[in-house]
């Protein structure tokens, strides 16, 4: 079946009146537009990465790259990617296959509130055997649940996260709140410290906060806070890439690292999940845009 096949296949299956499918841009990845009460959003079947949420009144959450690639196998740059089944640059793939793969979308309801939820899956044998499911819930607030169930018959160590760009107006402006206390550890320098419980950028910054705690993101340039509220995550990534690493990234303008940051609800590295045979685990990220 080609795209355009596929398309007219999940119109015709889905026929919920805020959802339509068509291509991302001028790409050929098959994608869900959502436009209801509360928001417009779009999801691709390409690593079912989310590639915006706008909250009726607001701007795009969700920051994807001017210079990002929609053509497999390239990681898209920007949006939410999926970092599934381990996260970091090793092994390669960086972050995991989960979104250089097509999942399928297995379900599409809009609920009484007038939200919409679509669930897609994606099953592995390897690095392991797994089943993945993504339920996002286009609303008042974007929630996005990650859950992984282990089909093998040996236990696997489970690094995941879900690695959101959000939009701001200017980084340097940009405030971080609520991670006080948290154990801080710099991927940089590997310098493991106590997070303040505000913070601002002024350099490259990759920190896992040993957290799973609220995080606001203040925005005085666009006017606006975003929660992000994170369940059964041991850790939150907080991440920019600043000068030198934006223009080593191909698929990044070197002057994009002005209008985004990552924050990340996550388990990796040493607070990865020990997953048994048949055992299942969700990590969840809802975010919540208003005025500031
Ligand atoms: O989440 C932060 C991080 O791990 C950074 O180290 C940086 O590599 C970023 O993810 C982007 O990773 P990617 O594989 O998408 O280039």
């Amino acid at each position: 079946m080609n795209e355009q096949e596929l398309l007219l296949q999940l119109n015709e299956k889905f026929n919920n009146p805020s959802l339509t499918f068509g291509f991302w841009k001028d790409s050929r990845l098959p994608t869900a537009y959502i436009a209801n009460r509360f928001c417009r959003g779009a999801v691709t079947l390409y690593g079912a990465h989310i590639l915006s949420y706008i909250p009726d009144g607001q701007k795009d959450v969700l920051m994807v790259s001017e210079k990002s690639l929609f053509e497999p196998p390239k990681g898209i740059r920007g949006g939410i990617p999926v970092c599934w089944p381990w996260f970091g640059s090793n092994p390669a793939p960086s972050h995991g296959v989960a979104r250089i793969q097509f999942w399928e979308l297995k379900n599409a309801v809009s609920l009484p509130d007038g939200s919409d939820t679509l669930t897609f899956e994606l099953t592995v044998t390897e690095p392991h055997e797994l089943t993945v499911s993504l339920e996002v819930n286009f609303g008042a607030a974007l929630t996005v649940a990650v859950t992984t169930v282990n089909n093998g018959k040996t236990s696997f160590l489970l690094g995941e996260a879900i690695h959101t760009y959000f939009s701001v107006g200017e980084i340097t402006e940009t405030k971080i709140r609520g991670l006080g206390g948290a154990t801080l550890d710099n991927r940089l320098n590997n310098q493991i410290s106590t997070a303040p419980d505000v913070f601002g950028f002024q350099a490259e910054t990759d920190n896992v906060y040993h957290s799973e705690a609220t995080v606001t993101i203040e925005d005085p340039v666009l006017k606006r806070k975003i929660k992000v509220e994170k369940q059964f995550s041991r850790d939150t990534v907080v991440w920019n890439p600043w000068i030198d690493k934006s223009k080593r990234m191909a698929d990044f303008g070197d002057e994009e690292y002005h209008g985004m940051v990552c924050v990340e609800a996550a388990n990796c590295f040493d607070n990865r999940v020990d997953l048994a045979p048949g055992a299942k685990h969700t990590l969840i990220q809802k975010i919540s845009a208003s005025a500031f």
